[in-house]
């Protein structure tokens, strides 16, 4: 079972200005190859398909973690695209003037056509994410040892959106998740350093840039989150600690596994669109009846 708690992982600045071009950029770490969406449905799967586990529970309970964390980032990186879209749709206009005519050289016109100025299950060039992504051969170790890829890849990934776009709020997504797939990435080589005995320190870092390098990365590093691995479950996942244990392989410092979540942001209210019909063309009959409902309860 899941249980859903309505907070960010981490607090979410909104920004000043629309960035729909950089929100398109963004959609990378959502929907692409090496994106959240990958990283959630690699372990999920992984999760449930997981034979032998009680043999090998804290390997198993490893990944069904590091899965929930995933479902989180998701939604950080979803909130950071909306964010980014939000005041790019004109406020004035209807048919017959077309309100939307500026919208239309933006590389990402389905976040206005097919959706509430809201995040795409799609990469940067909105290709949608594909189940194929999904790595899960039921080997232990070469499942093990593509997760540990698949957080290279998404680490060089959180480095280019980085490079791509300056947006405060994209910037601070990505600093925290840098951070957080840095944990992620270690986690894994060491899973596989206890299943077979590789040098993890020989293993890392891929890529060969420290997160220290990135001033919104190393925020989260100086508070000591690279560190820290979170027990997203009220009684469950608690051998986890089997395998996040020893040390950091890049400064040394003891790694740390943190009996529950972190405390995380407020989730960000978006404001409505009415010029393309959201969340109905008729906010206040909507509101009104929401209002009508809460009483209710
Ligand atoms: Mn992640």
């Amino acid at each position: 079972m899941f249980l859903r708690i309505d907070r960010l992982q981490v607090e979410l600045p909104m920004p000043d200005e629309p960035d729909p071009n950089a929100a398109a950029a963004v959609q990378e770490l959502l929907g692409g190859r090496f994106g959240e969406m990958s990283t959630l449905m690699n372990y999920t799967y992984q999760s449930f398909n997981f034979r032998g586990r009680e043999a090998a529970r804290p390997f198993y309970e490893l990944i069904s973690n590091i899965a929930a964390e995933e479902l989180g980032h998701i939604e950080l990186v979803a909130h950071t695209i909306n964010a980014m879209l939000t005041g790019a749709v004109p406020d004035e206009g209807a048919p017959p003037a077309a309100p939307l005519s500026d919208l239309a050289g933006l590389r990402n016109t389905h976040h206005f056509l097919n959706h509430g100025a809201t995040a795409l299950v799609a990469n940067s060039m909105g290709q949608p994410w594909q189940g194929d992504y999904v790595f899960n051969s039921g080997d232990l170790v070469l499942d093990l040892l593509h997760n540990f890829f698949l957080e290279c890849g998404a680490r060089a990934g959180k480095l280019r959106v980085y490079e791509m776009t300056d947006n405060p709020t994209a910037r601070r997504m990505c600093g925290y998740l840098l951070t957080r797939g840095g944990v992620h990435q270690v986690a894994y080589a060491k899973a596989l350093e206890k299943l077979t005995g590789v040098d993890v320190g020989k293993m890392l870092p891929v890529p060969g840039i420290s997160n220290t390098n990135i001033p919104e990365a190393k925020q989260f590093h100086d508070q000591g989150l690279h560190k820290k691995l979170y027990r997203f479950s009220p009684d469950d996942y608690r051998s986890c600690g089997a395998i996040w244990n020893g040390t950091h392989p890049e400064d040394g410092s003891t790694l740390e596994f943190v009996d529950g979540i972190p405390e995380g942001g407020a989730m960000p209210d978006l404001d409505p669109q009415p010029t393309i019909g959201v969340p109905g063309f008729d906010l206040a009959e909507i509101t009104d009846l929401a209002a009508k409902l809460a009483k209710k309860v």
